[in-house]
């Protein structure tokens, strides 16, 4: 048995790092330079902690052992980027595979520089994130740039010089290896072209790289591909996914394990789940964008909180299990009124390796065609860990005038994944 204050002797003193607001009632709010007293760490993401008298959930992202809070290192985060494990991936095969393979994606691509060949004669490009080298490439095959400045910072790219080589275009593309932060160009650049989309299209945080490099190394009047993108969301059945994780506790092998349900709900339905695959029927609505990014605009600032709202008409009876969200990017034509290529990475368009990213509500709410659903979205990214983010959702769910009794809210963070 524990005493009172064997149980004060194992809270541990926390600053906050940064501000929060909770998202529900048994999240706490706080300042940067609040100090916490953490009672206990279920997860790795959420601790139990008490301000002020009051106690609740706490991202421990956000907390820090440090009296100064914010203001010195903490030893145990090394790198924010996670730089070496980061581009360490990225030295081998295995993800260029997966993104060489998807054809949507590469064809995408393709067909942006195929459509704009003309106009990229003698044009200097850059390709951030090059990779193999397969964009890049495409330039030197299908179009005349004057020069094309391939950067990546993995090791992959002693490689892709040599596959530049090996296709008689290293008059064309010169291969840079470092950060794209880091590297020096002899010259400014008519167009940086990059793939950086990741899942719930900004996570990995990619994108940074490529506006510090747009206000570096593009021309004024330059040209960015993809030169905008959306975030879009759909309210979503996920039977066979709420059936594998969660109604299979109801009656395994005749007995009841309900029981282990919360435990479920905990493991399974925390945090998104990646690589799902929405069919067009599992959509109980249109999708609706929920943010828009004009990558000319957008500044690194404004990526540490992104707000967007949605509003839902349903159009299908059934199960709400959560929401579905995928992207789209564009590229503007180099030519006055040249057709823009889209990228559409939802479940109307071809498959890609980015497969579509799922919330699941703690539960299921049935609702019927002609009820509303509505709310926010916060993209919220990790004041520490660079490359993540935490996805707030706020829903209200209105009946229909027939079916005024559905009327209820909900609201869940998701950390991505830290
Ligand atoms: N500088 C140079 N190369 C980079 C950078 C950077 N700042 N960031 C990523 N890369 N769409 N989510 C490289 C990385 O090593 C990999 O080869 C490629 O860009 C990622 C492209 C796909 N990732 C994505």
């Amino acid at each position: 048995m524990q005493t009172e204050d064997e149980d004060e002797a194992s809270c541990e003193e926390y600053v906050a790092r940064s501000d929060f607001t909770g998202s529900s009632t048994d999240q706490l709010s706080f300042s940067r330079g609040d100090r916490l007293l953490v009672h206990a760490k279920p997860s790795s993401e959420w601790w139990w902690a008490e301000l002020q008298g009051v106690i609740g959930y706490v991202p421990a992202s956000y907390m820090s052992q440090d009296a100064a809070g914010e203001e010195e290192e903490d030893p145990s985060i090394e790198d924010p980027w996670q730089d070496e494990e980061y581009f360490g991936n990225y030295g081998t095969l295995r993800l260029h595979l997966e993104m060489l393979s998807d054809k949507s994606r590469t064809e995408a691509y393709r067909q942006v520089i195929l459509s704009n060949s003309a106009s990229l004669s003698s044009k200097r490009v850059m390709d951030l994130g090059c990779g193999t080298g397969i964009i890049s490439l495409f330039c030197a095959q299908l179009a005349r740039p004057s020069m094309v400045y391939a950067v990546e910072a993995s090791s992959m790219a002693e490689y892709t010089r040599q596959l530049v080589k090996q296709n008689g275009y290293d008059e064309v593309v010169t291969v840079l290896q470092g950060r794209a932060e880091e590297i020096e160009l002899p010259e400014q650049v008519d167009v940086l072209v990059s793939e950086w989309m990741g899942n719930c299209l900004l996570f990995e945080f990619m994108v940074e790289s490529v506006l510090l490099a747009r206000d570096r190394w593009l021309r004024d009047g330059g040209t960015i591909w993809p030169s905008s993108a959306a975030l879009t969301f759909v309210p979503c059945q996920a039977d066979s996914y709420y059936a594998e994780k969660m109604a299979f506790w109801e009656r395994p092998y005749g007995l009841d394990f309900t029981p282990l349900q919360p435990l479920a709900q905990q493991e399974f339905f925390t945090k998104p789940k990646f690589s799902h695959i929405i069919e067009p029927c599992d959509c109980l609505a249109a999708p609706c964008d929920v943010i828009s990014l004009d990558m000319y605009t957008l500044q690194v600032g404004d990526l540490e909180e992104m707000k967007g709202q949605f509003h839902f008409c349903v159009e299908k009876s059934g199960a709400f299990h959560g929401f579905t969200a995928w992207f789209t990017v564009c590229f503007e034509s180099l030519e006055a009124g040249g057709a823009t290529v889209e990228l559409n990475t939802g479940p109307n368009s071809g498959p890609t390796h980015w497969k579509q990213t799922l919330f699941m509500l703690d539960r299921p709410v049935s609702v019927c065609a002609g009820d509303s659903i509505s709310g926010t979205i916060v993209l919220q990214r990790n004041p520490v860990w660079r490359r993540h983010m935490t996805v707030t959702l706020h829903w209200t769910i209105k009946g229909s005038t027939d079916n005024p009794d559905n009327s209820q809210a909900g609201t869940k963070s998701f950390p991505m994944w830290r």
